[in-house]
């Protein structure tokens, strides 16, 4: 019998492996942490990630963080079965590509993004992150280059999805990763009307059913 433990905080990165989980089907227990409340910082959670932060898995007693990477081992380990992510190959590869760049990419930029924004506003990193920048440490020109980069990345999926359902065809994990960061870039004021094929794919896959039926809690 597996045992799988999936360690998160609402409104945070763990919300890409929360719907990853729920669209594999797969069943979980579930550890909340509290980010402002250094619930991420204990020794005991220390022990699980020795970054502090979620998501983070533990699959029968061995941790796994870094949701890119927690994506493509619940991918390749539960997902091809179940004809959501693709076998040893070419598209195996495809899905990778995706994977990673919404990580190492797109996610970089929009967390420069997030640091940079007025402490408060909406998708701003709150004053408890480790990632929390005080506003006399800024550099004046964070707030532009980090919109102006995920711009480009923005511009790079649009193309990507020009005449696409899903990125990756039939297998939507690699989708399912990606759309959770592209919705945080949304709720960071980031208008994704001007990327149309991203507005459209992100519409649809929030409408899968394993993500539709998703709460933030
Ligand atoms: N690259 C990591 C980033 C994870 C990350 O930064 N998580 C944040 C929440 S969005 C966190 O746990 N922060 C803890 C803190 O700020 O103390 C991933 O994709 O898993």
């Amino acid at each position: 019998m597996m045992s799988l433990t999936f360690y998160y905080a609402p409104y945070s990165s763990a919300s890409i492996t929360e719907a990853v989980i729920a669209e594999l089907g797969m069943i979980c227990d579930r550890v909340k942490l509290d980010i402002d409340a250094g619930e991420t910082r204990t020794a005991e959670f220390l022990a699980i990630n020795p970054n502090g932060r979620v998501p983070a898995i533990v699959h029968d007693g061995i941790a796994i963080w870094e949701s890119a990477a927690i994506t493509l081992y619940l991918g390749e380990t539960f997902g091809v079965d179940a004809g959501l992510y693709p076998k040893p190959g070419p598209m195996r590869g495809v899905a990778m590509k995706w994977i990673v760049w919404a990580n190492v990419s797109l996610a970089e930029a929009a967390g420069r993004l997030s640091a940079a924004l007025p402490t408060g506003s909406e998708g701003a990193v709150q004053s408890g992150s480790v990632d929390y920048v005080a506003p006399e440490l800024r550099d004046p020109n964070a707030l532009l280059k980090a919109q102006s980069d995920v711009a480009t990345y923005l511009g790079i999926l649009d193309a990507a999805l020009t005449s696409q359902t899903f990125l990756l065809g039939d297998y939507p994990l690699a989708d399912t990763h990606l759309q959770g960061f592209v919705g945080w870039i949304a709720s960071m004021g980031v208008d994704l009307s001007q990327y149309v094929n991203v507005d459209v794919w992100a519409k649809r896959c929030s409408q899968r059913p394993a993500l539709a039926a998703l709460e933030e809690d």
